[in-house]
């Protein structure tokens, strides 16, 4: 049994997520022989981070994130915190000849990507950005649908990803609200995801068009307990939002299709509303991640007098990673695509082989992203260099 000693680097709510997966990894896949080490947590205050290791079963803490990645009993580096700390970590944990595995969105802009992916790629490690919803079971039948063309040629996508965690005015100034912290707000948290699920299953993207909005100028500030989708305020005062409350774009992708984009945290009732349309000349494929197990299906191939949007429950054996949690119908949830990333990332890592989403996907949705800020800022629709 060869064993993969893992170094994360966060443990707040992804830092929960992907500790889970390198727990849960091999219980249900067989990963060849490798066997993933929670070896060490690391974080800046020294008594929760125990506390999550403690419980999480990491064998040992660091408070210094260079400590951990110098180590040479770390063989790959799980960079689970916020974004504007990705870049320095990334660079340097490639650089030490780490394997990575982080958390979207890549980096606070283009530039930073393009550096990352370089490093990454000098140093020949295998690096991966985790877009989890790419390995839900029923996106992988929406994939498989159109890459047997049984929806035709894509004319339209339509992607929304929808929360409302921050409606309320006295959410506090978390750092998702800061663009010193966050780089931006739904725009590179949410639509990065659709971004990444649209370029897997629709193409790449050539022009861009976009405006951005904000409902809430100014918060009360947190206290020491608040995080993404947990409030909590210090009394100290307020603090001046300095990110978009939501963002709306339109694309045309290189094949011709013609794309759109919202992402919003004010879409009150929505809770994590990550959903999407795609249109063709034969079919059409509707999914909803709060439905996360069913794809919706419509199919000309149908006689005309029973055609209609069927659902699909993504839960047989013959579904991308189901043959290894549950019967039909015994339905899987949002962690499972973090175990599913974890399973492929360590097949990646013992192959030798790269792992999709990587940092190469991630310069091309930060330039996407970018893209759309600028013409946002600008007014104007902006064409795409890569
Ligand atoms: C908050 O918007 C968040 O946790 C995102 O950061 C995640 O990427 C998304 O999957 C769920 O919501």
């Amino acid at each position: 049994m060869k064993t993969l000693n893992i170094g994360i680097i966060g443990y707040q709510f992804m830092g929960k997520a992907h500790s889970n997966a390198w727990l849960q990894a091999p219980h249900f896949f067989d990963l060849g022989g490798v066997k993933p080490v929670l070896k060490a947590a690391c974080g800046r205050s020294e008594e929760p981070l125990k506390a999550f290791a403690d419980n999480w079963g990491w064998e040992e803490i660091e408070t210094d994130w260079r400590k951990l990645i110098a180590r040479e009993d770390i063989d790959v580096v799980d960079i689970a915190v916020p974004q504007h700390l990705h870049y320095e970590i990334a660079v340097e944990a490639v650089k030490a000849g780490k394997h990575v595995f982080l958390e979207k969105p890549m980096a606070m802009g283009l530039e930073q990507a393009r550096k990352m992916a370089e490093a990454a790629n000098t140093a020949g490690v295998v690096h991966y950005l985790n877009h989890n919803y790419r390995r839900c079971p029923a996106v992988r039948l929406a994939k498989k649908l159109i890459d047997d063309g049984k929806i035709g040629t894509i004319y339209h996508w339509r992607g929304t990803y929808l929360q409302d965690w921050i409606t309320d005015p006295n959410f506090p100034l978390t750092w998702h609200l800061q663009k010193e912290k966050a780089g931006s707000g739904p725009h590179g948290d949410l639509n990065s995801h659709s971004i990444d699920l649209a370029r897997y299953l629709v193409g790449e993207i050539d022009k861009v068009s976009a405006m951005t909005t904000r409902f809430i100028e100014e918060r009360p500030l947190p206290n020491e307990h608040a995080a993404t989708f947990k409030g909590g305020t210090s009394g100290t005062g307020m603090g001046k939002v300095t990110v978009e409350d939501a963002s709306f774009l339109t694309v045309m992708f290189k094949n011709g299709a013609l794309g759109s984009f919202e992402a919003s945290r004010f879409a009150t009732g929505r809770k994590n509303y990550n959903y999407f349309e795609i249109y063709g000349s034969n079919g059409s494929i509707i999914f909803n991640l709060e439905r996360m197990n069913e794809l919706q299906f419509f199919s000309k191939e149908d006689p005309i007098d029973s055609q209609g949007f069927r659902t699909i429950l993504a839960t047989e054996p013959e579904h991308d990673y189901i043959a290894n949690w549950w019967p039909p119908g015994h339905i899987i949830g949002y962690e499972h695509e973090f175990t599913h990333a974890v399973v492929d990332f360590i097949t990646a890592v013992k192959n030798g082989t790269s792992i999709s989403p990587n940092f190469e996907d991630g310069v091309k949705e930060m330039e996407i992203l970018d893209a759309a800020l600028q013409s946002a800022a600008e007014g104007k629709t902006i064409t795409l260099q890569q």
